[in-house]
């Protein structure tokens, strides 16, 4: 019998890989998605399985984190062997607009979805995806056991989650963990994160298309990796017997100044005669410096990161070149590996 995943945020950045990897390994996929208007798949329409067919291995349902008896009914219908809960209002300087509806989804939401796990009389697997943003104002290097200080609304729901996770595992003694995960990035990126911002700017300046790009704080420091190794880290973590928490990253940080320069260097462009200051990118407490240390994860897990951060602009920027091309038609990438490969285990597609 093929395992069975749940997925929350499959239509994000991460689900999309995560789906790809578990498909992959022969699991059948469940994926929640939310209602909108407009389409809200495209990162996942390259997995899209006809239901009508036979065997079908990925299915999406309708649902939301705000939702509680829905995802009772979704847990108790699809039992599955592992949870991945992903969804949430993932934007840190969004989260200073909307810190309500941060908390609901961000914090609260992985609640419902735990109680629904308890209440479906279910034991699967569950992660649950923390973020190096816990740490917040501590000076890095940041490992599993440095002391948490969030500095966003953002960071604050992401603190509730994590300690819900570590209560449920230990009064219901359910199999979950955190995965304390840095920046994590990839053509896929969401287009209002500074990395993808960044090398969508690139491309359109070297096509003509825009003068300049306006930024906020250049100076603050990030560890950012490519992502389809980080939903490696994530599967890897639920495998373990012994449910732990761990750090994801690549160790070294770089600042968004140098991330400006790997980006337009890619595209044989000098950053400073495009890029202007705009104070509304400020958020009104940041997060100086996150560089994690993920040696815990080497050890037990056997996982590293293989694509540093100035690999990680250029295959971004060569991505957003291409969809500049195509005239921003969708353009999926395929996962690879440090050498440009594709990645071991994730499907492939035509
Ligand atoms: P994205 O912002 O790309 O994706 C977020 C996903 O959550 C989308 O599928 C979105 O759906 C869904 N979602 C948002 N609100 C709800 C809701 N109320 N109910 C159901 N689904 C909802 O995030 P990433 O893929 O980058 O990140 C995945 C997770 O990991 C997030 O929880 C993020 O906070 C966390 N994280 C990310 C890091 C990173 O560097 N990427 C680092 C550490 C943690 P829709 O498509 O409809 O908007
Ligand atoms: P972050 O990512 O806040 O680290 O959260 P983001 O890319 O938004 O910001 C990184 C740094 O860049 C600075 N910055 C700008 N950021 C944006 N978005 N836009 C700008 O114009 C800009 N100019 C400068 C920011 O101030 C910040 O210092 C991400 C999210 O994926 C979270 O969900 C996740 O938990 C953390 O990473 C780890």
């Amino acid at each position: 019998m093929a395992k069975k995943a749940f997925i929350t945020g499959i239509t994000g950045q991460d689900g999309s890989y995560l789906a790809e990897l578990l498909l992959g390994k022969g699991y059948e996929v469940h994926g929640l998605i939310r209602r909108a208007s407009t389409f809200n798949t495209h990162r996942i329409d390259h997995l899209y399985e006809d239901p009508h067919e036979e065997n079908v291995k990925l299915t999406l349902h309708y649902g939301d984190l705000s939702d509680g008896a829905r995802l009772v009914t979704l847990m108790d219908d699809i039992r599955p062997d592992e949870v991945y809960n992903l969804a949430a209002q993932s934007h840190v300087r969004v989260s200073f607009d909307e810190p309500e509806h941060t908390a609901d989804t961000t914090g609260t939401g992985t609640v419902r979805l735990l109680e629904a796990v308890r209440q479906a009389g279910i034991s699967p697997r569950f992660y649950q995806a923390s973020t190096s943003e816990l740490f917040g104002a501590t000076p890095p290097p940041q490992a599993e056991d440095t002391p948490m200080y969030p500095r966003s609304p953002y960071g604050a729901a992401k603190m509730y989650s994590y300690w819900i996770t570590k209560n449920y595992r230990e009064a219901y003694n359910l199999h979950a963990v955190n995965g304390i995960l840095f920046n994590h990035e990839s053509p896929r990126r969401g287009e209002t994160f500074v990395t993808r911002k960044i090398t969508r700017a690139v491309a359109a300046i070297k096509a003509g298309k825009q003068e300049k790009l306006y930024m906020g704080n250049i100076d603050s420091i990030r560890d950012w990796g490519y992502a389809p190794e980080y939903v490696e880290g994530m599967w890897r973590m639920l495998q373990v017997d012994e449910p732990e928490d761990f750090v994801l990253a690549t160790g070294v940080g770089y600042t968004v100044r140098d991330f400006l320069k790997f980006a337009f260097e890619a595209a044989d462009m000098e950053w400073e005669k495009y890029v202007e200051f705009d104070e509304r990118y400020l958020r009104p407490t940041e997060v100086d410096a996150l560089i994690g240390d993920p040696r815990k994860a080497e050890e037990k897990l056997g996982w590293k990161a293989s694509v540093l951060t100035p690999q990680l602009a250029k295959i971004m920027v060569e991505n957003d070149m291409k969809q500049t091309e195509v005239g921003g038609k969708i353009w999926i990438d395929a996962a690879v590996n440090g050498k440009g490969e594709p990645l071991e285990g994730f499907k492939t597609w035509a």
